[in-house]
């Protein structure tokens, strides 16, 4: 075998076996670069007989040209390849099913979740949502909101105090949410429809109570607010958070140091196979306190009770959540068990919406 056909052979087995476009590269540069065995070959030419040159000059040329077109198919075959590869790497099976992402497997508390539906039903009513801090001034908590000194309600049992300072006063946990609204009319002359929902603290713990609870209160200051409005509010509230066609309401007379008349508010129910349900029935239960505002309260808050006249409502939040959602250990709600949070827990991205749905 003469050398010319032996390099021939030779070069393109290694095209062949070229196993990707940098090897092929390599035999390209072995074979036709400047140094290459055939750039070496053409090189010869110039030493050459013009007989010589011509018969070698024809052969060497034609093993330049069969080399540049293997190179060139198996350059084509190898990009094809590395691109099918490429493809298969990067396939993705959309029939997989998907995996929950952390925003899916999180579960909104049933608390905040009763919070997001007040909010909802309070905001489509025109009312705007208020909140202050948990730790209050007496003042704020109990003196502007017409309770006399000696009041029961002071005393240490229900409320945690802080230490008195120098001057005497001393901060406590605001034991409701009436002192967000005493802010408000401090801040803002009336008409006034807000809702102030919350943590507060009282110091009692047991089967029905605990220490922290949750609370919304409700306020609407205007020339002309009466109890026939706070009827309607609280029966159109009480219809669209417990989403029945009818409720039916009882006002029973009661007591409140800051509003008078005040009232206790019952809601018809029935109570057949241990299942509560709202808007039938012939039971009654009790479901929060309101009344006018007491005019000592507007007084103290800045407000003329000569000019304007008010209502409010404080309802329980953690309640009103067992009720609705049929929770029956109130505890539940404090232990950050995520076993129950999974069970009773709503999911992150269904927000309330009196459109959408409160809770579906
Ligand atoms: C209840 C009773 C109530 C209020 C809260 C209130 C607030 C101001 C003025 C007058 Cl600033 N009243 N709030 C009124 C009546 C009842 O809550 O049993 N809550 C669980």
């Amino acid at each position: 075998m003469s050398d010319l056909s032996q390099l021939e052979n030779e070069t393109l087995a290694a095209i062949e076996s070229a196993a990707d476009e940098a090897a092929l590269e390599n035999v390209r540069v072995a074979a036709l670069g400047k140094k290459g065995s055939i750039s070496a070959l053409l090189a010869t030419l110039g030493k050459m007989s013009p007989e010589e040159r011509k018969g070698e000059g024809a052969r060497i040329n034609a093993l330049k040209d069969k080399v540049a077109e293997a190179l060139g198919s198996r350059k084509a075959v190898l990009k094809e390849a590395a691109l099918a590869a490429r493809l298969a790497g990067e396939a993705l099976d959309v029939t997989l099913p998907t995996r929950a992402s952390a925003l899916e497997s999180g579960r909104i508390h049933p608390i905040s979740q009763v919070m997001d539906e007040l909010t909802a039903i309070f905001s489509d009513m025109g009312f705007s949502i208020a909140e202050g801090p948990d730790i209050e001034s007496d003042d704020f908590n109990f003196t502007k909101l017409n309770f006399p000194p000696g009041h029961p309600a002071r005393e240490m049992q229900d409320t945690f105090f802080f230490d008195a300072k120098a001057d005497g006063t001393r901060k406590l946990l605001r034991t409701h949410t009436s002192p967000v609204q005493v802010r408000t009319m401090l801040k803002n002359p009336p008409p006034i429809r807000v809702i102030c929902p919350g943590r507060v603290y009282r110091s009692d713990f047991d089967q029905t109570h605990t220490p922290m609870f949750h609370q919304v209160e409700g306020l609407v200051i205007d020339r002309q607010a009466h109890m026939g409005h706070l009827k309607w509010v609280l029966e159109e509230f009480l219809k669209a958070f417990f989403e029945v066609e009818h409720v039916k309401m009882r006002f029973r007379p009661s007591f409140f140091p800051f509003t008078e008349p005040s009232a206790e508010v019952d809601i018809q129910c029935s109570r057949k196979g241990g299942e509560m349900r709202f808007g039938e029935g012939d039971d009654w239960l009790e479901i929060l306190g309101c009344g006018m505002v007491h005019p000592n309260v507007l007084r103290n808050c800045g407000v003329d009770p000569d000019e304007y006249q008010g209502f409010a409502w404080g309802i329980g939040i953690d309640r009103i959540a067992m009720l609705k959602y049929g929770m029956h250990d109130l505890r539940a709600f404090f232990e950050a068990d995520a076993r129950w949070l999974s069970h009773y827990g709503f999911r992150p991205l269904d927000l309330p919406t009196l459109a959408g749905g409160l809770s579906s």
